[in-house]
């Protein structure tokens, strides 16, 4: 394969979601050995270490629907401009969660360096929930529907285009958790979905050469993998603040990653929601590191 100059961002943000720990991620990332991964297959690495998030935890969850908008609104401001660099640098953005909020900056980042970007959204949820549908108020449920422009206006302005992604060129795999209003969403969006009951029936081969076909068809002209550790079974990554049974195997997602590898199209990716204090011994970001590895083109001989 090409070697690539891939430029590592860590965002430790937890500010998406309730539970501590999901900000401790980045260095778990690290700790299972990312960089040395990526080197060993023969990329350049420049890891750009994390950036600067607010440890203060205020109280002003004043709004229910919107916890901690504030501050993911600086957070997401931040991580845009900074993937938004590294595209300029013609380098690879290769970003460590934090919370699945946080792709809302990295998706403003990538958006509009490109005509025509095309996302895959692997995730046991939708993340298409708005302040108007959703059950907890946790925005790390909503950044999916803020990169196809819907939500609150502060979100979905962040560098000030909307949106950061055609609904048509997003394809969410692995749902089992979707709450009735993204339900809607993904009907009247056109949002592309392979639940659990696709990957089952037709096996991870047959999706993803699916997936990979839809998006060639639709002329993309980059691919940004959004990896959500809970997109795979718990059995596997356990370390997850939401983990939902019924889910991607180990094998599966590998698979998956190769044939990304394979397809030659994926330009960015961010692996996100490891928490370490949920963990078994790293496991989750160990995963996470494997994934890498095949989706960088790692092969065994
Ligand atoms: N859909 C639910 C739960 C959820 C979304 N993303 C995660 N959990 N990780 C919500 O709160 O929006
Ligand atoms: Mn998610
Ligand atoms: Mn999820």
């Amino acid at each position: 394969m090409n070697n690539l100059n891939v430029s590592i961002i860590g965002v430790p943000s937890d500010y998406g979601q309730t539970r501590r720990g999901v900000d401790m991620g980045p260095s778990a990332i690290r700790y299972a050995g990312v960089v040395q991964r990526l080197e060993a297959i023969g990329h350049t690495v420049q890891d750009l270490g994390d950036i600067h998030v607010s440890q203060d935890h205020k109280e002003n969850d004043a709004n229910e629907k919107l916890r901690n908008l504030e501050e993911i609104v600086d957070v997401s401001t931040t991580l845009a401009n900074r993937v938004h660099g590294v595209l300029e640098d013609k380098k690879f953005p290769l970003v460590l969660g934090g919370d699945h909020s946080i792709a809302i900056g990295t998706l403003a980042g990538l958006g509009d360096h490109y005509e025509n970007l095309g996302v895959i959204w692997y995730d046991a949820h939708a993340d298409l929930n708005t302040d108007e549908t959703t059950p907890s108020g946790n925005i790390h449920g909503m950044p999916l529907a803020v990169s196809v422009g819907l939500g609150h206006e502060r979100l979905i302005n962040i560098r000030n285009y909307v949106p950061k992604v055609k609904p048509e060129n997003v394809i969410i795999i692995g749902a089992r958790s979707v709450d009735p209003g993204e339900r809607e969403l993904i009907k009247e969006q056109g949002i592309k979905v392979y639940t659990m009951h696709e990957i089952d029936r037709l096996g991870m081969t047959h999706v993803m050469e699916d997936a990979i076909q839809y998006l060639k068809d639709r002329n993309v002209d980059g691919l940004h993998l959004s990896l959500d550790l809970d997109g795979l079974d718990p059995l596997y990554t356990p370390g997850v603040g939401t983990p939902v049974p019924g889910g991607i195997t180990y094998r599966e997602s590998h698979l998956a990653m190769e044939m990304l590898q394979e397809s030659g199209m994926v330009t960015s990716a961010e692996f996100v929601e490891v928490n370490p204090i949920l963990d078994e011994k790293n496991q989750t970001a160990n995963v996470a590191v494997e994934l890498i590895g095949s989706l960088f083109g790692e092969t065994l001989v």
